[in-house]
């Protein structure tokens, strides 16, 4: 499958386009607060218990003693094949040749509270959780993004040699960067899964996090994987989370678990990480796995660029003078090719006039990534599209699902999409795990299209070929997969995915 295929799904629940699906954050049930306390009261009687083995240094080479016998020979074999590959690898790269974004994607996936946003923190410095709502409920409502560097020690030896800090802390030494690294954090409650699912469009690749004190798989550890399967993504890797929350052999039967569960997935050849993401044990050990199993993809810088809008702002401040007035920011990331500044740039499905829909055109006025300005921004984290739109276009996340491009190459903009349709056995997503019923003439779906969603009814369901007619259009090339989620029990669930063969294109606004 091309890279454009296989990232070409989902949706954002902030989606101004998607109101009707928008999930309301004061609605979500206050038993994961609970459930996020009983986690920390654990972590603050269990984990006294190990709490002398898990600090400051010694922590990871106890951590690592947690480690079940099978992981840690993988593991070392591990170390041997880096080694060995060292002399013909071309790394340590000079920093002058690394580009002033980040390269690669990751998404951090798994079930609520088992700690991707921990993780992410542990990986960058930056918790992803910012807004007031996701810090009182302590659970995450939107998408997270955090950006880091992923250095090596050259005199250290791996594991301990890969770090994100600027100065080794085993030997002093100052590190070498290897890669700019971006990470976007998903929610894992199950009410958010439509946000998933728009942060999987913009992923290069996964880390399914799975907390070790909980049987394994947990619904949304079954779902968030069976939306990487459905991408056909299958560059994941799994951490065992918490591990210090449980005795070595409760480790070893959720070991054993989550391989064997795995072992029914794409994941089935993913290394299974035992980690604590708050003792920050083992992320070294995590780093050099990332390094050796999640490649920076290939790109191909000459093929028409295309930008999948998963923020917008207005960056004025209130009361600015209309002569200062910066034009609307557009963020997301780049899924092929590379937008210069002075780009003439289009943006679809665009904005509503009256009954239709109608395309932006603008000009690309600058481009920002996390760690700075750019004349060219590629493919990897997000990038920041500054434009000459009247910011009241771009405010509040008005833009998410959109899709940037040059006017001439971008692909259609879609009332109705024609999809051949491929439904999974059971609804994963759920405890129950009911069967997955034939999509029926009428019914309405939630389609994930880049990080569009968009809901619809069905106007044609025969032999697997499915049109929906769609209360927000949406930009989409035929050929590219969607998933589509199914209203059981009041919730969207994912219940299989759809390749989009054609459609009626949106009416000229
Ligand atoms: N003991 C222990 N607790 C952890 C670890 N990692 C995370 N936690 C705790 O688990 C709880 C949930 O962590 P989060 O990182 O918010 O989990 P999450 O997966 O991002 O949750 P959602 O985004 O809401 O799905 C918090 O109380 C964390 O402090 C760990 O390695 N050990
Ligand atoms: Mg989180
Ligand atoms: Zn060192």
């Amino acid at each position: 499958m091309s890279p454009r295929k296989k990232k070409a799904l989902t949706s954002k629940t902030k989606a101004a386009p998607a109101k009707s699906t928008e999930v309301d954050s004061s609605k979500l049930p206050k038993t994961t607060t609970k459930k996020t306390t009983k986690t920390t009261k654990a972590t603050a009687t269990k984990g006294k218990k190990t709490a002398t083995k898990i600090t400051t240094k010694a922590k990871t080479k106890k951590a690592v003693k947690t480690t079940p016998a099978k992981e840690k020979k993988a593991a070392a074999k591990k170390t041997t094949k880096t080694a060995t590959k060292k002399k013909t690898s071309t790394r340590p790269k000079k920093t002058d040749e690394i580009p002033n974004q980040a390269e690669i994607s990751l998404g951090m996936i798994g079930h609520v509270d088992h700690g991707k946003s921990t993780l992410t923190q542990a990986l960058t410095g930056k918790f992803p959780d910012t807004h007031s709502e996701e810090i009182r409920r302590g659970i995450s409502i939107r998408l997270g993004y955090a950006e880091t560097e992923f250095r090596e020690c050259v005199k250290c030896e791996a594991p301990t040699k890969y770090t994100t800090k600027k100065v080794c802390a085993n030997c002093g030494k100052e590190t070498v960067l290897l890669r700019r690294v971006a990470f976007v954090d998903a929610p894992g409650h199950e009410v958010l899964m439509a946000t998933m699912l728009s942060g999987a469009s913009i992923m290069d690749g996964a880390i399914l996090v799975v907390a070790a004190n909980e049987r394994v798989p947990m619904p949304q550890t079954r779902e968030h994987l069976a939306a990487m399967d459905i991408i056909g993504m299958e560059k994941v890797i799994v951490c065992q989370n918490k591990i210090e929350l449980v005795t070595e052999k409760e480790a070893v039967t959720n070991f054993k678990d989550l391989k064997k569960f795995i072992s029914t997935t794409s994941a089935k050849k993913s290394p299974v990480i035992p980690i604590s993401a708050v003792h920050h044990s083992n992320i070294d050990l995590l780093i050099q796995n990332i390094e050796e199993n999640l490649p920076t993809p290939p790109r191909d810088a000459d093929i028409p660029p295309q930008m999948l809008i998963a923020r917008s702002f207005d960056v004025n401040k209130p009361g600015q003078s209309p002569g200062k007035l910066q034009g609307g920011v557009v963020g997301g990331s780049i899924i092929q090719g590379k937008f210069s500044v002075g780009d003439d740039i289009q943006i679809r499905p665009g904005v509503r006039r009256g009954n239709k829909y109608k395309f932006l055109n603008t000009k690309i006025v600058s481009l920002r990534s996390g760690f700075g300005e750019l004349d060219t921004a590629h493919p990897g984290g997000l990038i920041g599209i500054g434009t000459n739109l009247d910011p009241a276009l771009t405010k509040s996340d008005m833009l998410v699902g959109n899709v940037v491009g040059y006017s001439d190459s971008l692909p259609p903009s879609w009332d109705t999409l024609e999809f051949e349709s491929h439904l999974m056995e059971r609804v994963v997503g759920s405890e129950s795990q009911s069967t997955v019923q034939n999509i029926e003439m009428h019914e309405n779906l939630m389609l994930s299209v880049g990080t569009a969603k968009t809901v619809g009814k069905v106007v044609m369901a025969a032999k697997g070929n499915v049109a929906v007619s769609l209360r927000l259009p949406v930009c989409a090339e035929t050929g590219i997969r969607i998933a589509i989620s199914r209203q059981i029990d009041r919730r969207w669930r994912l219940i299989g995915w759809g390749t989009v063969t054609s459609g009626k294109e949106q009416r000229a606004g």
